[in-house]
């Protein structure tokens, strides 16, 4: 189901001209015939409209430190940001691969809890004396120490106060000035994180390389609901060795020695591309962008995966894995694709999911109508492969050219260090895209609306006309789908439920989406559209 401009011209009318003109071009509705239409992305949101979006505290601490188990992330800041931020994104961690099993900390908050006369005094003594408390209480392994606004604008020194604290009590204690209001995102804070993990923690373990193992690094996957425990009992099925998960259910120890994997796998590539790319850089290890959302798109991401091994027994064992795995979930899944066939859903999530998931509503036969990302980078939406010529000026008419090649230079290093031949590395290159992906747009249907920092308002509006069968999102705008009787479903928390990665996910998720689209309660609701008195939608009303 297409949506049409008219829809699309009615939703941007109650809007300011300023503002019209910004928000025309985050918004694509895909026509094949035009080539690689471009969306403008990662640019400020304009104030005063209710974004999707968080911050840049939310992007370092939330999204990529937090989930670090035996590491105590500090919080220096008001109580708030430190609650909304613990627990909430629900990625999981077990202690009984941790010596002693009782250091982690994911279930606690720690927070310095500024108060007024802090703001006006400073709060580096406040904060030192915390750092303090918690090795004297928790005696951890290292500790992190996360800025929220007012302690870049107060100009406390994070810096000064962690490098003492770390001399002190010798554990590393890591500064991130990764205050909310730098850059417009979450995504200035993943950016953030990867330098300061780089810069301080992979590759500072002593571990040896084993050079009958075939190691990987699984990035950008934060086991979010188990997501992370379900990939890997694939992989170890397989018989690949995983050293470290950035950053679900990891440990300092692992993530130490990530610097002996053969490969690294990207599974988000928006929160975590610059430690892959870092590490291509210092430790000569390539990166292949895969993701285990949906049944097809694993079985290419294993294939993927046993190609790069060059290893005939990972090919066959691969194959072995596939055909077990699918005899076993593939009744199941289709028990469920029989009532979600046909059905349409509108996928707005962060910065990879929207595209993610499109593989698996494609495996149950749904058709994406509606796409988005909240923060991703043109790359995400376009495909790495695709290089603009000329820099995007935000105020300039000018409109830069595409030129569509792939990188040419890509991994010239890197067979040294898959033990491979140089010959046999081409060979695989030229079938496996190393570091290449496609971004969301060329996964697109022709007529789909691709809508970038997608609001409130807006988002209400499309629901309201388009009337999807299944809204995914966020926390934040679920409530509002389902009080317009759409079911809605959190790609975020995955509400409580989970995991949808790997072949276990992809039947979880076909029961979830199949038992939200039939459960009666939708028919107890009137939309606001069918009751008389509702006014047409103004957002000045
Ligand atoms: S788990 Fe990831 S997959 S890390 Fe990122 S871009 Fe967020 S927390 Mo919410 S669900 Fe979302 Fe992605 Fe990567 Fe999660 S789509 S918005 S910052 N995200």
């Amino acid at each position: 189901m297409a949506i049409n401009q008219e829809v699309l011209d009615e939703m941007l009318l109650p809007y300011p001209d300023k503002v019209q003109k910004n928000r025309t071009k985050h918004i694509v509705r895909k026509n094949p015939e035009e080539g690689c239409q471009q969306i403008e992305a990662n640019t400020r949101t304009v104030p005063g409209i209710i974004s999707q979006r968080g911050c840049c505290y939310a992007g370092c601490k939330g999204v990529v430190v937090g989930p670090i188990k035996d590491m105590i992330t500090i919080t220096h800041g008001p109580v708030g940001c430190a609650y909304y931020s613990w627990g909430t994104r629900r990625n999981k961690a077990r202690a009984d691969d941790i010596t002693p099993p009782e250091q982690i900390y994911g279930a606690m908050c720690f927070v310095t809890d500024m108060q007024e006369p802090d703001i006006v005094f400073g709060g580096e003594k406040k904060l030192a004396k915390m750092i303090d408390e918690v090795v004297e209480m928790f005696h951890p392994r290292a500790v992190n120490v996360c800025a929220t606004c007012p302690i870049g604008l107060i100009g406390d020194d994070l810096g000064a106060v962690t490098k003492k604290a770390t001399e002190k009590h010798g554990i590393p204690v890591l500064a991130y000035n990764c205050e909310g209001y730098r850059g417009v995102s979450q995504s200035a804070g993943h950016h953030i994180a990867n330098n300061i993990l780089m810069e301080n923690v992979i590759g500072s373990g002593d571990a040896e390389k084993n050079p009958s193992e075939f190691v990987l690094n699984l990035l950008g996957e934060y086991n979010i609901g188990g997501d992370s425990w379900e990939i890997e009992r694939i992989l170890h099925d397989i018989g690949y060795r995983v050293q470290g998960v950035l950053t679900g259910d990891s440990s300092v120890e692992e993530m130490k020695n990530m610097h002996i994997a053969n490969l690294n796998l990207v599974m988000c590539h928006r929160s975590i591309n610059y430690i892959a790319e870092m590490m291509e850089e210092k430790y000569g290890i390539p990166w292949l962008k895969i993701n285990f959302i949906g049944v097809e798109a694993i079985k290419k991401s294993l294939r993927d995966i046993a190609q790069v091994t060059g290893d005939e027994t990972f090919i066959r064992r691969t194959e072995e894995v596939i055909a077990r795995e699918e005899a076993r979930v593939l009744p199941v899944i289709e028990h469920y694709r029989k009532i979600c066939t046909g059905k349409t859903a509108f996928a707005f999530v962060g910065g990879s999911r929207s595209h993610h998931y499109q593989y698996l509503l494609k495996d149950l036969g749904m058709e994406v109508v509606v796409t988005g990302y909240e923060f991703a980078h043109r790359d995400d939406y376009e495909g790495r492969s695709v290089i603009p010529t000329i820099k995007t000026d935000a105020d300039s008419k000018n409109i830069p050219e595409l030129d569509i090649k792939p990188d040419p230079e890509l991994y010239k290093e890197a067979h040294e260090h898959l033990n491979l031949t140089k010959e046999k590395f081409d060979e695989i290159c030229s079938r496996v895209p190393l570091g290449n992906y496609e971004g969301m747009y060329p996964d697109m249907n022709g007529g789909t609306l691709m809508i970038d920092d997608c609001n409130h308002y807006e988002a209400e509006q499309l629901v309201k006309e388009l009337k999807p069968d299944l809204f995914f999102a966020g926390v934040r705008d679920k409530y509002i789908a389902q009080k317009m009787g759409v079911p809605a479903k959190q790609l975020h928390s995955y509400d409580y439920s989970g995991p949808y990665a790997g072949f276990n996910g992809a039947m979880n998720f076909a029961r979830d989406v199949a038992n939200a689209m039939t459960t009666p309660a939708w028919k107890f609701i009137i939309p606001p559209w069918e009751k008389e008195s509702e006014n047409k939608g103004d957002i000045n009303a």
